[in-house]
């Protein structure tokens, strides 16, 4: 039959070099570029029978390794409503990439079976990639893929993860924009250019940014935003990948967040406030360097925080108070901030794994829900009932009341619902601090981070390590948690969690007491505890 032929073709043009057992895992499979291949190309199939189980709607695949170095890459799929692949295809894409070519065939017609696809329907595939340079020939394997069991791929080239999640999101719904790179931009850059005109900059904020791009996507896009703004942002643009930059290399986001030192390849000017992305533009944190050369970081709890208290503004402004309005974050959330939103803003706060789709999720049973990662990566997701009601304020309210909710509506359009993403959060943190007229120092203020730290140890198997409690308490090895306990205790603020990587063979360690000198003796001593 034909699909005699793809198979043979897949052992010709995608064979499989490597017998190391691949897991789809948090953000899909990522590995060194060398050994993804086949695990691409056969994800090319694995997107058409997912198109096909969910009725021919778009599928999309975006391959990249987001703030990993630049010789890993990595492939993820995304559902039809721009979320990440539903969780029990995981186990199914790690059966498919991991069987031998000559299991291919049968496997695949098993996968078909089990998931139910009735492969006679049409099914459509998006694809991005990053900049990587193993970058295209992935994407060509992907197509492959995608081709060979009669599904239409699209490429979009270069894009930002999030751009890709969101052309997917419109392609199956056309309500939600156009799905293209400049439908993108309409969109997002259209709101905020919108929002200027009716928040003029006031009082300390200043329209210049500082912004490091990690040598990857984001930055690249943010140039060519930069020319269609007319001096509502004076964007000052770094690390784009030129000069010999590497991508992810001691820059952007990850490595601000985790080393707490300033990126290099930017110029620091003392209290300019600077946005550092990462490789593929879903994470964003804030930084300045002060005049004595400590870099203050404002991460993603800060930006979370400054997004909750902005929208309880709004609706408070718009007389909508009966939607309700919560946040999520993980167990990396500063103390602080957890404490600041529950007691200050009084918002609700609640607590999951790490990775995207536990907060994404979460966050979906708020009418307006906030979701970030302390490293960066979070957006809003509003219901269709709190969309309702605020349109309705928009055109029905009083004139207070109208203003406010078309401010949200605007705050809505310039959010990317589908995934955090670098670009749309630059653009939802920049029209807050002018709205609020305050410069970094002043967003500083609202509260004072617990210091903290992180570190990873290298074990023999990460996996000897259970976790409950949204990754708080560890239930295994026996005594680790008792031993956890005794240490913390003896930490003024102290807090402290350990957990095997979903991306890396490693045990992450945190901990955040009163100074930073107890949290890196206490994150160590922990540590130890571990190895
Ligand atoms: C992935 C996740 C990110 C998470 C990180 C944790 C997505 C899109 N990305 O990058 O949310 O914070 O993994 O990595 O879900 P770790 O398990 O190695 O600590
Ligand atoms: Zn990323």
């Amino acid at each position: 039959s034909s699909l005699r032929v793809v198979y043979a073709f897949a052992r010709e043009m995608h064979p499989k070099t490597s017998d190391v057992f691949i897991q789809y895992g948090t953000a899909g499979f990522r590995t060194k570029a060398n050994l993804l291949e086949h695990v691409v190309y056969r994800m090319g199939l694995l997107a058409v029978i997912r198109s096909r189980v969910k009725n021919g709607r778009t599928i999309g695949m975006m391959i990249t390794a987001s703030h990993n170095l630049e010789p890993d890459n990595g492939v993820k799929l995304v559902d039809p409503d721009g979320e990440m692949l539903e969780q029990s295809w995981e186990e199914i894409a790690t059966r498919l990439a991991n069987v031998s070519d000559n299991d291919l065939e049968s496997t695949t017609a098993e996968i078909i079976k089990q998931v139910n696809a009735d492969m006679s329907l049409k099914a459509s595939v998006f694809i991005g990639m990053d900049t990587r340079y193993t970058s295209p020939r992935l994407a060509a394997a992907a197509s492959n893929g995608v081709i060979a069991l009669k599904g239409t791929p699209k490429e979009f080239g270069i894009v930002t993860t999030p751009m890709l999640h969101y052309c997917v999101k419109c392609r199956n719904d056309n309500t939600y924009g156009t799905p293209t790179e400049e439908g993108y931009y309409e969109k997002i850059v259209g709101a905020f250019k919108n929002i200027r005109q009716k928040l003029p900059v006031y009082g300390e904020y200043n329209t210049t940014l500082y912004v490091d791009g990690a040598n990857g996507v984001g930055g690249k896009k943010l140039n060519i935003i930069k020319k269609s703004l007319d001096g509502e942002l004076d964007l000052h643009l770094y690390n784009l990948g030129g000069n010999g930059g590497k991508l992810n290399l001691n820059c952007g986001a990850d490595f601000v967040k985790v080393s707490q030192k300033p990126p290099v390849g930017v110029e620091h000017v003392p209290f300019q406030r600077v946005a550092s992305l990462d490789g593929d533009g879903d994470r964003i944190v804030y930084y300045y360097v002060d005049d004595k050369d400590n870099m203050i970081l404002l991460d993603g709890d800060r930006i979370a925080t400054l997004l909750a208290s902005y929208v309880t503004e709004l609706l408070k402004s718009a007389d909508a108070t009966d939607l309700k309005l919560g946040l999520v974050q993980t167990a990396y959330a500063n103390g602080a901030s957890t404490r600041y939103i529950t007691e200050e803003l009084k918002v609700p706060v609640s607590c999951v794994k790490t990775g995207v789709k536990h907060l994404h999720h979460a966050a979906l049973s708020f009418d307006i829900g906030i979701y970030f990662e302390a490293n960066g990566h979070g957006t809003v997701v509003y219901s269709e009932k709190a969309k309702k009601a605020i349109n309705n304020i928009s055109k029905d309210g009083e004139p207070e009341q109208r203003k406010a909710a078309q401010l949200l509506l605007n705050f809505i359009d310039m959010t990317n619902e589908t995934v955090g993403d670098a670009i749309s959060d630059l653009f939802l943190v920049e029209t807050i601090l002018c709205a609020k007229g305050i410069n970094v120092k002043q967003w500083l203020q609202t509260y004072t981070d617990l210091p903290n730290r992180q570190l990873k140890v290298t074990v023999k198997d990460r996996n000897a390590i259970s976790t409950t409690d949204a990754e708080r308490r560890c239930t295994s090895p026996e005594g680790l948690q008792t031993r956890i306990d005794e240490i913390v205790s003896t930490y003024k603020s102290g807090r402290s969690f350990v957990r095997p990587s979903g991306t890396e063979d490693v045990v992450r360690v945190y901990a955040e007491a009163d100074t930073q000198e107890s949290a890196d003796k206490l994150a160590a001593e922990v540590a130890r505890a571990v190895f």
